[in-house]
Parts: C-alpha cells; sequence; structure tokens
C-alpha cells in the first residue's frame, strides 16, 4: 500500500513501476481514503505503540493506493525492495532508502507473511476487485512458469 505521503509526493507510478520492472504482477489497485476505524483494524498490532495515533493520523491524512501483487516469494522480496521501517536505515536502492527520511512517513506498507497479507488483502478488497490474469512473459521471468 502506497501510504498518502507517497501518492501526494507523486510516487505512485515511480514505486509501482518498481515491482513491475521486477517482474511482479499487479492483481489488484485502488486509491481510497481510509477511514478511522479500518486504519485501527490494520494496525491493530501496534494498538498499545507509543505512536499508534500518529501513525492512524498519518494513514488516514490522505488517499492510499492500496494494491495485490503477486509473485514468487512476493512477499520477502518486496520487503527487501521496501527497505528497513526507519528509512534513515533502510539501504540506498530500497523504496524507503532512496525516497523517505522518517519513520512516520516511510511512504509504503508491505505485508510481512502470508497470514497477514491474506487478512490485509480481505480489509482492503473485495474478491471480486482481484484479477487473476497471466502475464505473456512468464518463461522470460521464471525458469519454470
Ligand atoms: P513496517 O511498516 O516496516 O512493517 P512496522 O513495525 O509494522 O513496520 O510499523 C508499522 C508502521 O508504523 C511503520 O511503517 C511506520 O509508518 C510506523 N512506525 C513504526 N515505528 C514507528 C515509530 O517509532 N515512530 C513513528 N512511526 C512508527
Amino acid at each position: 500500500m502506497l501510504k498518502p505521503d507517497a501518492v501526494k509526493r507523486r510516487l505512485a507510478g515511480e514505486v509501482i513501476g518498481r515491482f513491475e520492472k521486477r517482474g511482479l504482477k499487479i492483481l489488484a489497485a485502488k486509491m481510497m481514503v481510509i477511514n478511522k476505524e479500518l486504519a485501527e483494524t490494520h494496525y491493530g498490532e501496534h494498538a498499545e505503540k507509543p505512536f499508534f495515533k500518529d501513525l492512524v493520523d498519518y494513514i488516514t491524512s490522505g488517499p492510499v493506493l492500496a494494491t495485490v501483487i503477486e509473485g514468487e516469494e512476493c512477499i520477502s522480496m518486496i520487503r527487501k525492495m521496501v527497505g528497513a521501517t526507519n528509512p534513515q536505515e533502510a539501504d540506498m536502492g530500497t523504496i524507503r532508502g532512496d525516497y523517505a527520511i522518517d519513520t512516520g512517513r516511510n511512504i509504503i506498507h508491505a505485508s510481512d507473511a502470508p497470514d497477514s497479507a491474506k487478512r490485509e488483502i480481505s480489509l482492503f478488497f473485495d474478491e471480486s476487485e482481484i484479477c487473476e490474469y497471466v502475464l505473456p512473459d512468464e518463461e522470460l521471468i521464471y525458469e519454470e512458469p
């Protein structure tokens, strides 16, 4: 999910382009303004953290671009491409390392495990909004498509 700072800084296309160029498949993408209730559910695991209110305020402060992205080992690969939570600790070449400075404005959320991906996808998308299709160049991306 591209957070409001990414959308407002016109970085959404740039970031999505990185995933596309890597060979990943975009199954769904939707601009939306998240309400407080959805934000609190999405970030429920952080409810007791001191930054929780700021996090909810931040994620509801403008439109996000929610996406569903598919590919082999997609979760760990995307987490590597995203970089460390604190952009100042993120490696150069990662999305946060290249485009962000503050932890509280780190431009992108990425699911950290299959279970959380499933949960988060169901929070943001109806099944009918997720497109299944074949990419014509899969044999150029995967040794065994
Ligand atoms: P992640 O986004 O790298 O998976 P998490 O630890 O799950 O990191 O934290 C969720 C989000 O909460 C972060 O992306 C960041 O926006 C925010 N956050 C985490 N730690 C802090 C903090 O110490 N201060 C402010 N915001 C924080």
